[in-house]
């Protein structure tokens, strides 16, 4: 029997883009921060001239699977973050910019072979994006730790 799981040991080593919205930027800049904290502990260069981490960003959540498909197709990345924050009290089509942004996301990754972190926040309100980008809890670090997992389990089954 094969045992096959992701390890941390070589996360330093891997070759990460984040694709980041700007839209909703006091929380998504949080997400950032606390992706960029994680990253950093397990030995990744996050710095200005850093060769194994580029940080794309685009207007909004919607747009975020176009940009992960161009990077992931450069086969540059080992994998790739994806960060957003859909507010439903901010707007109607709530669910369209959800819908599209998930099921992008997931073909994206399914059709390149490159894993790709949802990173996209879907709350009801602004105070629960709040807390989960960092008042309570910063869920940034947490997609971050998936990415290294991914990005080394994604290597074992290769
Ligand atoms: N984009 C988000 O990332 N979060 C939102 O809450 C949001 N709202 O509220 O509409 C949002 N809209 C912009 C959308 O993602 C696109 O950038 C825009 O429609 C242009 O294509």
């Amino acid at each position: 029997m094969a045992t096959i799981e992701g390890t941390f040991e070589k996360s330093s080593s891997l070759k990460v883009a984040i694709v980041i919205a700007r839209f909703n930027d006091l929380i998504t800049s949080k997400l950032l921060s606390g992706c960029l904290d994680c990253l950093s502990r397990h030995g990744i260069d996050v710095s200005e001239s850093s060769k194994q981490l580029d940080i794309a960003w685009v207007p909004g959540s919607f747009e975020l699977p176009l940009i992960s498909q161009k990077l992931a197709r450069t086969g540059k990345y080992e994998v790739l973050i994806t960060l957003g924050a859909v507010i439903r009290g901010d707007t109607p089509h709530f669910d369209v910019v959800v819908s599209e942004a998930s099921k992008g996301i997931a073909t994206v990754s399914r059709e390149t072979g490159v894993p790709i972190i949802f990173g996209v926040l879907t709350t009801d309100t602004m105070q629960q994006a709040l807390e989960r980008a960092g008042i309570k809890n910063n869920l940034g670090w947490s997609y971050a730790l998936q990415a290294l997992e991914m990005g080394s389990l994604i290597k074992a089954v290769s």
